[in-house]
């Protein structure tokens, strides 16, 4: 008999090219996408996941009273599909504490900056502003630090001179294709886990110095 693939859940905010990786990837890997659910109505992401007929669910923040509200009908949503692994792709909204801690060492997030550098948003204009000569991503862990969770991998580019935030965006975005289907497929085969708030590939705890060669594997 095959071997069950591992279930995901995919939470988006916008186009979506990081879920159009993921949906590449699992056609020939051992995760499978098993819904896909946005903050936002108008996300490009959404049309992505219809054309693969992976069911979609939109929970829009703006409807809810409070942000422990929307977290709270976002946790029962994702509860009732039962992933094992939730991948946040693009997705715009901070998570509270009870999100976090109802599917602890369950979530992955995927940001556009050489973590601890640049946590938040609008990394790639700091980043050219910092004069800074690389820039890159990093897929982490998520708990209630914001950004802060433990790193799994990273890759760089570099920062070209006369370089626009939307020519580095666009060269960061091609590595985030690669390195973020490579994570995923390290924690559905059971090789990546979070322990004591430490990711650990392989039973050794991956290290900001190693990261970086770890995605070479
Ligand atoms: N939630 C927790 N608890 N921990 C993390 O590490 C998280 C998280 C939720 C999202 C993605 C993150 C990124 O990679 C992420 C990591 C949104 C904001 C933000 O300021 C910051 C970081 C990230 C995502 N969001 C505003 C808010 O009020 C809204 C901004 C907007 O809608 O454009 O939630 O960068
Ligand atoms: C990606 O660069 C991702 O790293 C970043 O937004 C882009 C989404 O692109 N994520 C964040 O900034 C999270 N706060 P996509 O929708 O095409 O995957």
């Amino acid at each position: 008999m095959e071997t069950p693939r591992c279930r995901i859940v995919v939470l988006i905010s916008g186009n979506g090219s990081n879920l159009q990786a993921l949906i590449d990837s699992s056609r020939a890997s051992n995760f499978k996408i098993v819904a896909v659910i946005s903050n936002k109505p108008e996300a490009y992401g959404l049309q992505r996941a219809k054309h693969e007929d992976i069911p979609t669910q939109i929970i829009d923040h703006t409807t809810f009273e409070s942000r422990t509200k929307f977290d709270k009908a976002l946790a029962d949503t994702v509860e009732d599909i039962n992933p094992e692994l939730i991948v946040l792709a693009g997705f715009m909204r901070i998570l509270g504490n009870s999100f976090v801690m109802r599917f602890k060492g369950r979530i992955l997030n995927i940001h556009p900056s050489l973590l601890p550098k640049f946590p938040g948003t609008n990394t790639h204009k700091r980043a050219i502003d910092s004069g800074d000569k690389e820039h890159g991503v990093s897929v982490h862990f998520v708990t209630s630090e914001l950004d802060g969770g433990p790193l799994i991998a990273q890759e760089k580019v570099p920062v070209l001179k006369d370089d626009t935030p939307q020519a580095l965006a666009a060269r960061v975005l091609e590595k985030e294709h690669i390195i973020y289907p490579k994570v995923v497929s390290w924690f559905a085969s059971g090789r990546l886990k979070m322990k004591n708030n430490d990711a650990m590939l392989d039973d050794e705890k991956l290290l900001l110095s190693n990261v970086l060669i770890q995605s070479q594997k």
